[in-house]
Protein backbone atom coordinates (compact mmCIF):
# COMPACT_ATOMS: atom_id res chain seq x y z
CA UNK A 1 0.00 0.00 0.00
CA UNK A 2 1.06 3.66 -0.64
CA UNK A 3 2.12 5.63 2.20
CA UNK A 4 -0.96 7.58 3.34
CA UNK A 5 -1.13 11.43 2.60
CA UNK A 6 -2.18 13.11 5.87
CA UNK A 7 -4.52 16.33 5.25
CA UNK A 8 -5.46 18.92 7.63
CA UNK A 9 -8.75 20.23 7.28
CA UNK A 10 -9.83 23.26 10.02
CA UNK A 11 -13.11 24.50 10.79
CA UNK A 12 -14.07 20.76 9.61
CA UNK A 13 -17.73 20.91 11.48
CA UNK A 14 -18.59 23.78 9.43
CA UNK A 15 -20.40 24.13 5.84
CA UNK A 16 -17.30 23.76 3.31
CA UNK A 17 -15.72 21.57 5.78
CA UNK A 18 -18.10 18.48 5.89
CA UNK A 19 -18.95 18.91 1.99
CA UNK A 20 -15.20 18.45 1.80
CA UNK A 21 -13.81 16.01 4.41
CA UNK A 22 -16.05 13.43 2.44
CA UNK A 23 -14.65 13.79 -1.20
CA UNK A 24 -11.04 13.98 0.06
CA UNK A 25 -11.50 10.40 2.14
CA UNK A 26 -13.16 8.99 -1.09
CA UNK A 27 -10.18 9.61 -3.40
CA UNK A 28 -11.19 12.63 -5.22
CA UNK A 29 -8.23 14.74 -4.25
CA UNK A 30 -5.19 12.32 -4.63
CA UNK A 31 -6.47 9.53 -6.95
CA UNK A 32 -8.12 6.55 -6.79
CA UNK A 33 -5.09 4.50 -4.95
CA UNK A 34 -3.40 7.12 -2.59
CA UNK A 35 -5.00 6.23 1.23
CA UNK A 36 -5.25 9.31 3.58
CA UNK A 37 -5.15 10.13 6.89
CA UNK A 38 -7.78 12.83 7.49
CA UNK A 39 -7.08 15.70 10.62
CA UNK A 40 -10.12 17.50 11.80
CA UNK A 41 -9.44 20.39 13.70
CA UNK A 42 -12.01 22.57 15.32
CA UNK A 43 -12.13 24.80 18.54
CA UNK A 44 -13.93 23.22 21.54
CA UNK A 45 -17.54 24.63 21.07
CA UNK A 46 -17.76 22.71 17.55
CA UNK A 47 -16.00 19.15 19.14
CA UNK A 48 -19.28 17.81 19.39
CA UNK A 49 -20.57 18.69 15.93
CA UNK A 50 -17.19 17.18 14.38
CA UNK A 51 -17.10 13.92 15.84
CA UNK A 52 -20.82 13.88 14.58
CA UNK A 53 -18.48 13.98 11.04
CA UNK A 54 -16.00 11.44 12.08
CA UNK A 55 -18.68 9.22 12.48
CA UNK A 56 -20.32 9.77 9.33
CA UNK A 57 -16.98 9.03 8.01
CA UNK A 58 -17.05 6.00 9.86
CA UNK A 59 -19.92 4.59 8.27
CA UNK A 60 -19.44 5.51 4.68
CA UNK A 61 -16.11 2.66 5.49
CA UNK A 62 -14.30 4.01 2.66
CA UNK A 63 -11.35 2.15 1.68
CA UNK A 64 -8.99 4.61 0.97
CA UNK A 65 -9.91 6.53 4.50
CA UNK A 66 -6.60 4.97 6.60
CA UNK A 67 -7.29 6.59 9.66
CA UNK A 68 -9.54 9.76 11.28
CA UNK A 69 -7.84 12.45 13.89
CA UNK A 70 -10.88 14.59 15.57
CA UNK A 71 -9.00 17.63 17.95
CA UNK A 72 -9.05 21.01 19.24
CA UNK A 73 -5.47 20.54 20.07
CA UNK A 74 -3.22 22.39 16.54
CA UNK A 75 -0.35 20.58 17.57
CA UNK A 76 -2.38 17.66 17.45
CA UNK A 77 -4.31 18.81 13.97
CA UNK A 78 -1.41 19.66 12.21
CA UNK A 79 0.94 16.68 13.31
CA UNK A 80 3.15 15.76 10.34
CA UNK A 81 0.37 17.29 7.68
CA UNK A 82 1.38 16.94 3.79
CA UNK A 83 -1.52 19.41 2.99
CA UNK A 84 -3.02 21.71 5.88
CA UNK A 85 -6.21 23.48 4.16
CA UNK A 86 -7.58 26.41 6.41
CA UNK A 87 -11.20 26.81 6.30
CA UNK A 88 -11.67 27.70 9.95
CA UNK A 89 -12.21 31.17 10.50
CA UNK A 90 -14.06 34.02 12.19
CA UNK A 91 -17.28 34.79 9.79
CA UNK A 92 -18.18 38.57 9.97
CA UNK A 93 -20.47 39.48 12.62
CA UNK A 94 -23.36 42.29 11.96
CA UNK A 95 -22.00 45.67 12.58
CA UNK A 96 -18.13 44.46 12.52
CA UNK A 97 -16.08 46.61 10.33
CA UNK A 98 -13.95 45.24 7.63
CA UNK A 99 -10.76 45.82 9.65
CA UNK A 100 -12.14 44.49 12.55
CA UNK A 101 -12.71 41.00 10.78
CA UNK A 102 -9.22 41.00 9.32
CA UNK A 103 -7.35 41.77 12.54
CA UNK A 104 -9.76 39.19 14.48
CA UNK A 105 -8.75 36.39 11.69
CA UNK A 106 -4.77 37.92 11.52
CA UNK A 107 -4.69 35.89 15.35
CA UNK A 108 -6.25 33.02 13.99
CA UNK A 109 -3.76 32.74 10.95
CA UNK A 110 -0.87 33.87 12.73
CA UNK A 111 -1.44 30.86 15.48
CA UNK A 112 -1.64 28.29 12.89
CA UNK A 113 0.95 29.86 10.69
CA UNK A 114 3.33 28.61 13.92
CA UNK A 115 1.46 25.29 14.57
CA UNK A 116 2.32 24.41 10.94
CA UNK A 117 5.70 25.30 11.33
CA UNK A 118 6.38 23.64 14.32
CA UNK A 119 4.45 20.70 13.70
CA UNK A 120 3.58 19.85 9.98
CA UNK A 121 5.54 17.73 7.36
CA UNK A 122 8.48 20.90 6.53
CA UNK A 123 7.33 19.68 2.93
CA UNK A 124 3.74 20.88 3.63
CA UNK A 125 1.57 22.61 1.09
CA UNK A 126 -1.04 24.90 2.61
CA UNK A 127 -4.08 26.36 1.22
CA UNK A 128 -5.94 28.93 2.80
CA UNK A 129 -9.77 29.24 2.52
CA UNK A 130 -11.35 31.33 5.71
CA UNK A 131 -11.42 34.91 4.94
CA UNK A 132 -9.94 37.41 4.27
CA UNK A 133 -8.24 34.29 2.52
CA UNK A 134 -5.56 36.00 0.44
CA UNK A 135 -4.08 38.26 3.64
CA UNK A 136 -4.58 35.34 6.26
CA UNK A 137 -2.17 33.23 3.84
CA UNK A 138 0.29 35.67 4.32
CA UNK A 139 -0.19 35.78 8.08
CA UNK A 140 0.32 32.21 8.36
CA UNK A 141 3.61 31.87 5.67
CA UNK A 142 5.08 34.74 7.76
CA UNK A 143 4.91 32.90 11.31
CA UNK A 144 6.05 30.19 9.65
CA UNK A 145 9.84 30.94 9.67
CA UNK A 146 11.13 27.58 8.95
CA UNK A 147 9.08 26.87 5.77
CA UNK A 148 9.13 28.45 2.42
CA UNK A 149 6.25 31.00 1.98
CA UNK A 150 6.20 29.31 -1.63
CA UNK A 151 4.59 26.35 0.38
CA UNK A 152 1.52 28.92 1.27
CA UNK A 153 -1.30 29.88 -1.06
CA UNK A 154 -4.60 31.11 -1.22
CA UNK A 155 -8.35 30.19 -2.99
CA UNK A 156 -9.18 31.97 -5.94
CA UNK A 157 -10.15 28.17 -7.71
CA UNK A 158 -13.37 28.59 -7.06
CA UNK A 159 -14.01 32.64 -8.59
CA UNK A 160 -11.97 31.03 -11.58
CA UNK A 161 -14.32 28.05 -11.60
CA UNK A 162 -17.28 30.14 -11.58
CA UNK A 163 -16.08 32.30 -14.75
CA UNK A 164 -15.41 28.83 -16.66
CA UNK A 165 -18.74 28.14 -15.91
CA UNK A 166 -20.15 31.74 -17.46
CA UNK A 167 -18.20 31.58 -20.29
CA UNK A 168 -18.97 28.02 -21.21
CA UNK A 169 -22.80 29.10 -20.95
CA UNK A 170 -22.14 32.29 -23.12
CA UNK A 171 -20.35 30.58 -25.32
CA UNK A 172 -22.58 27.10 -25.29
CA UNK A 173 -19.53 24.87 -24.95
CA UNK A 174 -18.41 22.88 -22.37
CA UNK A 175 -16.12 24.07 -19.69
CA UNK A 176 -13.86 21.36 -20.53
CA UNK A 177 -13.32 23.24 -24.15
CA UNK A 178 -12.15 26.05 -22.13
CA UNK A 179 -8.34 26.75 -21.59
CA UNK A 180 -5.99 29.48 -19.85
CA UNK A 181 -8.99 31.72 -17.95
CA UNK A 182 -7.35 33.96 -15.24
CA UNK A 183 -8.25 35.31 -12.26
CA UNK A 184 -6.06 38.12 -10.66
CA UNK A 185 -5.70 39.70 -7.30
CA UNK A 186 -7.67 39.49 -4.08
CA UNK A 187 -10.50 36.73 -3.68
CA UNK A 188 -12.81 39.77 -3.39
CA UNK A 189 -14.33 42.49 -5.62
CA UNK A 190 -11.50 43.95 -6.37
CA UNK A 191 -10.57 40.31 -8.35
CA UNK A 192 -10.08 40.50 -11.97
CA UNK A 193 -11.51 37.74 -13.72
CA UNK A 194 -9.75 37.64 -16.90
CA UNK A 195 -10.97 35.61 -19.86
CA UNK A 196 -8.54 37.69 -22.52
CA UNK A 197 -6.34 34.81 -22.92
CA UNK A 198 -9.07 31.98 -23.27
CA UNK A 199 -9.32 29.55 -26.02
CA UNK A 200 -12.68 27.77 -26.36
CA UNK A 201 -11.82 25.18 -28.11
CA UNK A 202 -8.71 26.48 -29.79
CA UNK A 203 -10.22 29.89 -30.73
CA UNK A 204 -9.93 32.95 -28.92
CA UNK A 205 -12.84 33.85 -26.46
CA UNK A 206 -13.42 37.60 -28.08
CA UNK A 207 -13.56 35.91 -31.58
CA UNK A 208 -17.09 34.58 -29.78
CA UNK A 209 -17.89 37.48 -26.65
CA UNK A 210 -17.46 40.81 -27.09
CA UNK A 211 -15.26 42.54 -25.09
CA UNK A 212 -18.25 44.80 -23.74
CA UNK A 213 -19.59 41.62 -22.63
CA UNK A 214 -16.81 40.73 -20.77
CA UNK A 215 -16.73 44.38 -18.84
CA UNK A 216 -20.47 44.95 -18.74
CA UNK A 217 -21.66 41.45 -17.42
CA UNK A 218 -18.74 38.79 -17.35
CA UNK A 219 -16.19 40.49 -14.98
CA UNK A 220 -19.08 41.96 -12.22
CA UNK A 221 -21.21 38.77 -12.29
CA UNK A 222 -18.30 36.43 -11.09
CA UNK A 223 -17.08 39.65 -8.14
CA UNK A 224 -20.78 39.23 -6.93
CA UNK A 225 -21.09 35.61 -7.25
CA UNK A 226 -20.85 34.82 -3.73
CA UNK A 227 -23.66 37.21 -2.83
CA UNK A 228 -25.33 35.95 -5.60
CA UNK A 229 -25.52 32.22 -4.19
CA UNK A 230 -25.81 33.99 -0.76
CA UNK A 231 -29.52 35.49 -2.28
CA UNK A 232 -30.58 32.58 -3.70
CA UNK A 233 -29.77 29.63 -1.22
CA UNK A 234 -29.61 31.67 2.07
CA UNK A 235 -26.24 30.38 2.99
CA UNK A 236 -22.67 31.03 1.51
CA UNK A 237 -21.27 28.88 -1.47
CA UNK A 238 -20.41 25.31 0.03
CA UNK A 239 -20.28 22.32 -2.34
CA UNK A 240 -18.94 24.72 -4.74
CA UNK A 241 -16.26 26.17 -2.34
CA UNK A 242 -15.32 22.26 -1.29
CA UNK A 243 -14.71 21.45 -5.11
CA UNK A 244 -12.96 24.31 -6.28
CA UNK A 245 -10.53 23.23 -3.14
CA UNK A 246 -9.97 19.71 -4.16
CA UNK A 247 -9.33 21.29 -7.63
CA UNK A 248 -6.66 23.29 -6.61
CA UNK A 249 -5.03 20.83 -4.11
CA UNK A 250 -5.03 17.92 -7.09
CA UNK A 251 -3.85 20.02 -9.47
CA UNK A 252 -1.06 21.41 -7.13
CA UNK A 253 -0.13 17.80 -6.27
CA UNK A 254 -0.50 16.31 -9.63
CA UNK A 255 -0.01 18.59 -11.61
CA UNK A 256 -1.91 20.70 -14.37
CA UNK A 257 -3.26 19.72 -18.17
CA UNK A 258 -0.28 20.66 -20.86
CA UNK A 259 -1.67 23.79 -22.65
CA UNK A 260 -3.88 24.64 -19.55
CA UNK A 261 -3.36 26.58 -16.47
CA UNK A 262 -4.74 27.26 -13.32
CA UNK A 263 -5.79 30.36 -10.63
CA UNK A 264 -3.75 30.25 -7.27
CA UNK A 265 -3.15 33.22 -4.84
CA UNK A 266 0.20 32.99 -4.41
CA UNK A 267 2.84 35.40 -2.49
CA UNK A 268 3.98 37.99 -5.12
CA UNK A 269 7.57 38.03 -6.76
CA UNK A 270 7.52 40.91 -9.11
CA UNK A 271 5.85 38.57 -11.78
CA UNK A 272 3.70 41.53 -13.60
CA UNK A 273 4.79 44.29 -11.83
CA UNK A 274 3.24 43.20 -8.34
CA UNK A 275 6.28 43.82 -5.70
CA UNK A 276 6.85 41.22 -2.98
CA UNK A 277 5.00 41.19 -0.38
CA UNK A 278 1.65 40.08 -0.70
CA UNK A 279 -0.53 37.07 -1.47
CA UNK A 280 -2.02 37.86 -5.14
CA UNK A 281 -3.97 35.47 -7.45
CA UNK A 282 -2.04 34.61 -10.72
CA UNK A 283 -2.26 32.09 -13.80
CA UNK A 284 -0.03 29.39 -12.65
CA UNK A 285 0.86 25.88 -14.15
CA UNK A 286 2.19 23.36 -11.48
CA UNK A 287 4.06 20.16 -11.62
CA UNK A 288 4.83 17.28 -8.80
CA UNK A 289 3.81 19.53 -5.99
CA UNK A 290 5.80 22.94 -7.09
CA UNK A 291 3.69 26.03 -9.37
CA UNK A 292 5.09 28.34 -11.62
CA UNK A 293 3.79 31.98 -12.38
CA UNK A 294 2.76 31.82 -16.02
CA UNK A 295 4.94 34.59 -17.72
CA UNK A 296 4.83 36.95 -20.82
CA UNK A 297 0.87 37.73 -21.31
CA UNK A 298 0.04 40.72 -22.30
CA UNK A 299 -1.64 43.17 -20.03
CA UNK A 300 -3.32 46.08 -21.57
CA UNK A 301 -4.45 49.11 -19.89
CA UNK A 302 -7.69 48.06 -18.98
CA UNK A 303 -5.99 44.76 -16.75
CA UNK A 304 -3.06 46.88 -15.63
CA UNK A 305 -5.51 49.23 -13.57
CA UNK A 306 -7.59 46.25 -12.44
CA UNK A 307 -4.34 44.73 -11.33
CA UNK A 308 -3.43 47.63 -9.55
CA UNK A 309 -7.00 48.23 -7.53
CA UNK A 310 -6.45 44.72 -6.48
CA UNK A 311 -2.80 44.85 -5.43
CA UNK A 312 -3.61 48.15 -3.74
CA UNK A 313 -6.26 46.83 -1.68
CA UNK A 314 -4.26 43.79 -1.10
CA UNK A 315 -1.47 46.08 0.61
CA UNK A 316 -4.22 47.74 2.67
CA UNK A 317 -5.55 44.92 4.52
CA UNK A 318 -1.75 44.39 4.84
CA UNK A 319 -1.13 47.42 6.52
CA UNK A 320 -3.79 46.69 9.12
CA UNK A 321 -2.24 42.94 10.33
CA UNK A 322 1.67 44.90 9.47
CA UNK A 323 2.48 43.91 13.23
CA UNK A 324 1.87 40.31 13.01
CA UNK A 325 4.16 40.04 10.17
CA UNK A 326 8.06 38.99 10.27
P1 LIG B 1 -18.83 27.93 8.70
O1 LIG B 1 -19.10 29.03 9.67
O2 LIG B 1 -19.93 27.02 8.29
O3 LIG B 1 -17.66 27.01 9.28
C1 LIG B 1 -16.51 27.52 9.83
C2 LIG B 1 -15.99 26.49 10.82
O4 LIG B 1 -14.71 26.90 11.26
C3 LIG B 1 -16.87 26.37 12.08
O5 LIG B 1 -17.20 25.00 12.27
C4 LIG B 1 -15.99 26.92 13.20
O6 LIG B 1 -16.21 26.24 14.42
C5 LIG B 1 -14.60 26.63 12.63
N1 LIG B 1 -13.53 27.46 13.18
C6 LIG B 1 -13.55 28.78 13.49
N2 LIG B 1 -12.38 29.16 13.99
C7 LIG B 1 -11.56 28.08 13.95
C8 LIG B 1 -10.22 27.84 14.35
N3 LIG B 1 -9.47 28.82 14.88
N4 LIG B 1 -9.72 26.60 14.19
C9 LIG B 1 -10.46 25.62 13.66
N5 LIG B 1 -11.75 25.77 13.29
C10 LIG B 1 -12.28 26.98 13.44
O7 LIG B 1 -18.15 28.64 7.44
P2 LIG B 1 -17.97 28.08 5.95
O8 LIG B 1 -19.17 28.39 5.16
O9 LIG B 1 -17.48 26.68 6.02
O10 LIG B 1 -16.81 29.08 5.42
C11 LIG B 1 -15.54 29.03 6.00
C12 LIG B 1 -14.67 30.18 5.47
O11 LIG B 1 -14.50 30.07 4.06
C13 LIG B 1 -15.26 31.58 5.69
O12 LIG B 1 -14.22 32.45 6.14
C14 LIG B 1 -15.72 31.99 4.32
O13 LIG B 1 -15.78 33.40 4.17
C15 LIG B 1 -14.65 31.35 3.47
N6 LIG B 1 -14.91 31.19 2.04
C16 LIG B 1 -13.87 31.34 1.19
C17 LIG B 1 -14.00 31.12 -0.17
C18 LIG B 1 -12.83 31.27 -1.09
O14 LIG B 1 -13.03 31.10 -2.29
N7 LIG B 1 -11.61 31.55 -0.64
C19 LIG B 1 -15.30 30.77 -0.75
C20 LIG B 1 -16.25 30.20 0.21
C21 LIG B 1 -16.25 30.86 1.57
O15 LIG B 1 -16.98 32.04 1.52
Amino acid sequence: MKTPIKVTITGAAGHIGYALAFRVASGEMFGPKQPVILRLLEIPQALSSVHGVGMELEDCALPLLYDTVLTDDPAIGFREADYAILIGAKPRSKGMERKDLITENAKIFSAQGRAINDHASGDVRVLVVGNPANTNALIAASNAPDLNPRQFTAMTRLDHNRALGQLANKTNNLVADIKRMTIWGNHSMTQFPDASNCLVNGTPAYDLVSRDWAIDHFIPRIQRRGAEIIEARGLSSAASAADAVVDHVRNWALGTPEGDWVSMSVPTDGSYGIEEGIVFSFPVTCKAGNYEIVQGLEIDDFSRSRLRASEKELREERAIIEDLLH
